[in-house]
């Protein structure tokens, strides 16, 4: 449950935001009737084992269910046609292009499992009412209960807007990927979510904020709220609280005797369909993995199998992500036979880089690069069980935790450049004419994934020794023989750069940092006299006389014309630019992110 510091807080009556709840019909089966059109038309059942985890439409007429066992399916519907949905990449692949066509529109998205987001609209709707008339303004789809007094602060039009923009939405991801979808829009996530399915499939439903409480008391049972999990169900219903009207009428100060004082406000709140959680623009997830189940494997030739598997999977998911990673996590669920139950284990270790390959923008692993891997896993697996002894493992499971970021640091230069990121991006340096120097490039590791590493690399690869510097002098090496950076999943359009110049802008600034920090030693003694020939033919360029002194003129000359033209005119004219000559650090509080604040020397 989301704690109260990460609301936002909006005054009592006021209903600012437009949020859109966007669910996909039946999902899986919609993917699988995309790929082969012979499934439209027929009752469908998608199979997990031996359940079924969704069905069409169609089947769902003959009453076959969500959750169902297979042999009761085929009672309900004996002409049903099943389509196995264990292997779960194309379901994943149809989320992700879901996903991406939903950020086009320019707000943030949250995606919620594999076939929900969440779209706060709330600007978008801003804008579009300036440039209509009020009155001119309809709702599309249904309303939850019409009737309804106008509320003073103006969400309803704000939710017919909603609502058009819900429609204009679903019918691109029909038109583009023939997914059908319905759709909820109200003033906050919780309702949003909650209308959603009231008209499916195919549907969407609008509510106004003044049906949030009456909406709320048709749930039946605590548990149908969203961010209500089991155990607080639990304790709800314990102490008698089991429906939401329940929820609703039970004192404040009685919920506060069982819960938290935020908790108990919280409770309160939701019952009453009020939620100020913001959406949260997805990002990248920390660590791609997959795992496998089965009844019992005993036998060390066999896990290796099931592993090298999961490899291939995985290694096509890693793909697709465009990250290069840098730790690898293998776990066991160990059966203990006396005891009757089973446990989880997991060890990992950092890889090297190297291992994977950019070609054509897109990443690969050579036989040898998997051979190192599998010898990786094995080694990790042996610190896991002690082969002398006779072992039972019911799961195995592969997952890659930590990612090569590169330029997508605080002072990265993308972020000077990007308006509304959340900077997950990756710029794929084309390392595959160096080795040796990306092997070591563990510096820029994403923070955001130290997870505890198990065992030290030194045990599986060989750590780092070399210094930064030299790492990026080969890295620049590698550009200059190839003249190609692609920034895989970078949003390009948002850049004023294209890639290959901002690969130049950061390597040079980084270096010139390298620089800074240490007196510039002779070429010979620090082996730079590669990197300063190429220094100096990128710098030849351009023209900086007109650069305060502070300013890095290699990384100048490495801009566009246009921006160096425009920073010239900033820095011929501080005032009207909000800047004045004093000094870089007074420049840096003026204008706090500003392009100038690049130029201004790392300390
Ligand atoms: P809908 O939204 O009611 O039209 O139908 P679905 O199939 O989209 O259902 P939804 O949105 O609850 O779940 C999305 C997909 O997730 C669904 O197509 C299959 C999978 N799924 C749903 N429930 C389960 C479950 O209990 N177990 C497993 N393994 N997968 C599930
Ligand atoms: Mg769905």
């Amino acid at each position: 449950m989301e704690s109260s510091s990460s609301t936002c807080n909006y005054g009592d009556n006021e209903h600012p935001r437009s949020i859109i709840h966007i669910d996909i019909d039946c999902f899986y089966a919609q993917v699988e009737m995309l790929r082969n059109p012979e499934l439209r038309t027929v009752p469908l059942g998608i199979q997990q084992k031996n359940i079924i985890v969704t069905s069409n439409y169609e089947a769902r007429n003959y009453g076959v269910q969500k959750c169902m066992l297979v042999s009761d399916a085929l009672k309900t519907c004996p002409n049903l046609k099943l389509v196995n949905g264990e292997d779960l990449h194309d379901y994943r692949a149809a989320s992700n292009k879901i996903f991406e066509l939903l950020q086009t529109w320019k707000c943030p998205v949250e995606k919620l499992g594999m076939d929900e987001n969440f779209i706060d609209v709330t600007k978008l709707v801003e804008e579009k009412l300036k440039c209509v008339h009020i009155e001119s303004v309809t709702h599309s789809g249904h309303i939850y209960n019409e009737s309804g007094i106008e509320c003073l602060c103006g969400c309803h039009t704000r939710l017919k807007v909603a609502s058009q923009l819900a429609n204009e939405i679903r019918q691109k991801i029909y038109d583009e990927l023939g997914f059908t979808t319905c759709a909820g829009i109200a003033h906050n996530k919780l309702l949003a979510k909650l209308v959603c399915p009231l008209h499916k499939p195919n549907n969407q439903t609008t509510i106004c904020p003044e049906h949030a409480t009456e909406f709320m008391s048709t749930l039946q049972s605590v548990r149908f709220i969203p961010s209500i999990g089991l155990k607080t169900t639990e304790t709800l219903i314990s102490h008698k609280i089991i429906s939401v009207t329940d929820l609703q009428q039970v004192p404040l100060d009685i919920l506060k005797k069982h819960f938290s004082s935020d908790m108990a406000v919280r409770l309160k709140n939701l019952s009453l369909g009020e939620d100020n959680t913001p959406v949260k623009q997805t990002g990248k997830p920390q660590s791609i993995g997959l795992e496998d189940s089965f009844k019992t494997v005993s036998v060390k030739s066999e896990v290796e199998d099931k592993f090298c598997a999961l490899l291939q999977r995985l290694l096509i998911l890693v793909r697709e992500d465009g990250r290069i990673p840098v730790s690898l996590r293998v776990t066991l669920r160990k059966k203990d036979a006396k005891r009757l139950s089973s446990h989880r284990e997991s060890r990992q270790c950092q890889i090297s880089p190297s291992i994977f390959i950019i070609t054509n923008g897109s990443l690969t692993v050579t036989n040898v690069g998997q051979q190192k891997l599998m010898t990786i896993i094995m080694r990790l697996f042996n610190k896991l069980i002690d082969l002398s002894k006779p072992f039972h493992l019911t799961l195995v499971g592969l997952a890659f935790t930590k990612f090569q970021e590169r330029m997508t640091g605080r002072s990265s230069i993308v972020n000077y450049l990007m308006n509304d990121i959340s900077v997950q991006s990756v710029l794929n340096l084309q390392n595959d004419c160096d080795t040796s120097a990306s092997s070591m490039d563990y510096s820029a590791a994403s923070p955001s994934s130290s997870t505890t590493t198990d065992l030290s690399d030194a045990e599986v690869e060989p750590s780092p020794k070399k210094p930064k510097k030299v790492t990026w002098i080969a890295k620049r090496r590698c550009l200059s023989k190839e003249e190609v950076a692609s920034p895989s999943k970078l949003k390009v359009g948002e850049l004023r750069l294209n890639s290959k110049e901002l690969e130049k802008v950061s390597e040079l600034r980084l270096n010139s940092r390298d620089r800074s920090l240490t007196p510039r030693a002779s070429p010979a003694k620090d082996n730079l006299s590669d990197a300063s020939d190429t220094m100096k033919d990128i710098a030849e360029g351009g023209n900086c006389d007109d650069c305060p002194s502070y300013v890095d003129k290699e990384v100048f000359n490495a801009l566009p014309d246009e921006m160096q033209q425009e920073l010239k005119v900033m820095w011929k004219n501080p005032t009207s630019s909000g800047m004045t000559r004093s000094s870089p650090r007074t420049m840096n509080k003026a204008k706090p992110n500003t392009l100038l604040k690049y130029f201004v020397p790392h300390k």
